[in-house]
């Protein structure tokens, strides 16, 4: 894996196995629940970008051949730690972007879900192909895929393992955009969203997970009370206002 943290605080993220079209090995996702921490605890780091390496893959799933060694004890823990590392992904309160620049099959299919949003490039293609294998997602995939694009699409992806494509992929909502080059588009999503007001964003972010569960609109307005108090919403008002830019400090 590959880690790169650029000026403008971004943390490129890249999945590099490339021999292996970047699959999860349990090696990789050690890496990956290691580098999402210390993200989380680095003020410096506003925002996070994942990536595959090469011109191929996005990741191309878990490693088949790992998987293949699992019993039933083993292949829940594996799951649960999947998830959790996912999972913790999602919880970050600095928006990640998946810049999908090939394969994202089972495993790399739920890492890309598990990102704020979605950048592909136009050979990019998206799958769930467990069932064939004898097996389900395991990382998040059964639940998240039907939050993202309905139940009934979710259940074609699962239950016939086609793939489908970028531009497929973008019809149902799967991915946001689709680019000539995705990691540029995500470093220009990022780049925007980064020059809003970072507590509006990092709560924007939460309060959105709450979509669908009965606390969403309380979190909402108790989220909104706590923003009208704070430096960059008195900031970004009067800057309107005043018809000028304003200057957000995270305060
Ligand atoms: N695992 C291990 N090795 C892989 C994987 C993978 N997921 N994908 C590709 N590779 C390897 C190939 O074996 C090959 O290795 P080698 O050169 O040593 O033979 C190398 O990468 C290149 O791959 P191909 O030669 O197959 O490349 P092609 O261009 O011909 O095909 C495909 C590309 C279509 C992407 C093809 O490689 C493929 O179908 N890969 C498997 C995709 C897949 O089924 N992914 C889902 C895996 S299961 C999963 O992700 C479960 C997630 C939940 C786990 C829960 C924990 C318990």
């Amino acid at each position: 894996m590959q880690y790169q943290l650029k000026d403008n605080g971004v943390a490129i993220i890249t999945v590099e196995r490339p021999d292996k079209l970047n699959a999860l090995n349990e090696v990789v996702l050690n890496e990956l629940s290691e580098v999402f921490q210390k993200v989380n605890g680095n003020q410096k780091i506003k925002g996070v970008i994942i990536t595959g390496a090469g011109d191929k893959a996005f990741v191309a799933g878990a490693d088949i051949k790992e998987l293949q060694a699992l019993d039933e004890h083993d292949g829940r823990m594996t799951s649960q730690k999947g998830q959790q590392i996912f999972q913790s992904i999602e919880d970050l309160r600095k928006p990640v972007i998946a810049a999908v620049n090939g394969y994202a099959l089972g495993g790399g299919a739920e890492l890309a879900m598990a990102c704020h949003l979605r950048v592909a490039s136009k050979k990019a293609t998206f799958g769930l192909p467990e069932v064939g294998l004898g097996l389900i997602p395991g990382y998040g995939g059964t639940q998240r895929l039907p939050q993202i694009v309905g139940r009934g699409r979710a259940l074609q992806m699962i239950l016939t393992g086609e793939p489908v494509t970028a531009e497929e992929a973008h019809r149902m909502g799967l991915v946001n955009e689709i680019s000539e080059n995705a990691l540029g588009r995500a470093n220009e999503l990022m780049e925007r969203i980064l020059g809003n007001a970072p507590l509006a964003v990092r709560n924007a972010i939460k309060a959105v997970f709450y979509s669908g569960s009965k606390q969403g609109f309380q979190v909402e307005s108790d989220t909104f009370g706590r923003l009208c108090t704070t430096d960059d919403a008195h900031e970004g008002m009067a800057a309107f206002l005043a018809k000028r830019e304003p200057n957000f400090k995270g305060e």
